[in-house]
């Protein structure tokens, strides 16, 4: 009979199924239980050693379930991390990944440009006084820029949104002791009307270099240099034609050679009025300089074939996966 019960035991499959042999082994009515009861109607001498054959005969069996049934759990556990183990294998989820916008790529690559030829770049606030926006730069109080048609006001306040860079150049100018040259660039802000080529929000580079002896070759040979360069055209021809400007004397605007020959109008540029040298206390006798500006979004519109200034800041993030540059 222990042959055949351990046996059984052993071949069970399932703990269901060993719980269910257990109960018929040793439970109440179970047949090693029905053994012992056949000790009753023994002699005292046959009852003892019978009854320690059975109770050894039952530890045996006992063992033998527990056994089973850890081999049976551990198999059941083994199975379960077999099929619920992870696949590391698999690829992630594609993440949205940030793209640069072509404005900033473009004023990136511009001031990386200028520091390769010794400019620093400067920063400044949006909001500013009438005097740094205006006054300090030589545009009287009449000019037809400062009238409200073209300048954003601050309500309750003599204070405008900048409507160039400039008043960050008079900030350092006020700071810093030439000689120096460096780059503002930032938004600027301006009450233009809405259309393909104008937002009242759009983006300046200007540049200033003030040292003893500066002239106006100085800044034709840094702007030839610079349009053939970001053009990608070592060959580009370049026009200087006069101009005027309250903030330079004398002025010019600088046209470059484009499709079919056909000049278009790209900078502004001068040599510092002695005036604006000296609302920003340098001696006009001992320092000389030369200053330019150019409209950002124009210019990456030039590049990169873009016709629609409005397209820069409708915030359609698709239009990045055309014109944006690589991941952040
Ligand atoms: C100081 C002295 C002089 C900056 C200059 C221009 C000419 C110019 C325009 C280009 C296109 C503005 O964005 S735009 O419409 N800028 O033509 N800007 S000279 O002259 C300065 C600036 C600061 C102290």
């Amino acid at each position: 009979m222990q042959e055949q019960w351990l046996h059984q035991i052993q071949s069970t499959s399932s703990l269901s199924e060993l719980d269910n042999l257990r109960v018929h082994l040793l439970g109440k009515n179970g047949l090693v239980t029905q053994q012992l009861k056949t000790l009753g109607s023994l002699s005292v001498d046959e009852r003892k050693s019978k009854g320690a054959e059975i109770n050894a005969l039952k530890d045996r069996v006992a063992a033998a379930i527990e056994e089973k049934k850890t081999s049976l759990e551990t198999h059941a556990l083994d199975q379960r991390l077999s099929n619920e183990k992870i696949d590391i294998t698999l690829p992630s989820r594609p993440e949205p990944t940030g793209k640069i916008h072509p404005i900033s790529k473009v004023i990136q690559d511009i001031t990386q440009y200028f520091s390769q030829i010794g400019f620093q770049v400067f920063d400044g606030p949006h909001i500013e006084t009438q005097e740094l926006n205006f006054d300090a730069l030589n545009i009287p109080a009449h000019h037809p820029a400062r009238q409200s048609h073209d300048t954003f006001y601050v309500s309750g306040s003599d204070d405008i949104l900048r409507t160039q860079t400039s008043p960050v150049q008079i900030r350092t100018l006020r700071d810093h002791k030439p000689p120096i040259r460096f780059l503002a660039p930032g938004r600027v802000f301006r009450s233009d009307d809405l259309d393909a080529t104008h937002t009242p929000m759009f983006h300046q580079i200007e540049g200033v270099v003030i040292e003893e002896g500066i002239n106006f070759s100085h800044l034709k040979g840094t702007l030839i240099d610079f349009c053939r360069w970001f053009f990608e055209n070592p060959n580009m021809n370049l026009r200087f034609r006069p101009s005027f400007f309250p903030f330079t004397e004398p002025s010019a605007e600088v046209d470059i050679s484009w499709k079919n020959d056909k000049w278009l109008e790209v900078l502004g540029c001068g040599m510092i009025h002695p005036t604006v040298l000296k609302n920003c206390g340098i001696d006009p006798d001992q320092f000389q300089g030369f200053a330019f500006g150019m409209g950002v979004d124009r210019f990456t519109m030039l590049k990169y074939g873009i016709d629609d200034i409005r397209s820069f800041y409708n915030g359609d993030t698709r239009w990045l996966d055309l014109y944006g540059f690589g991941a952040l």
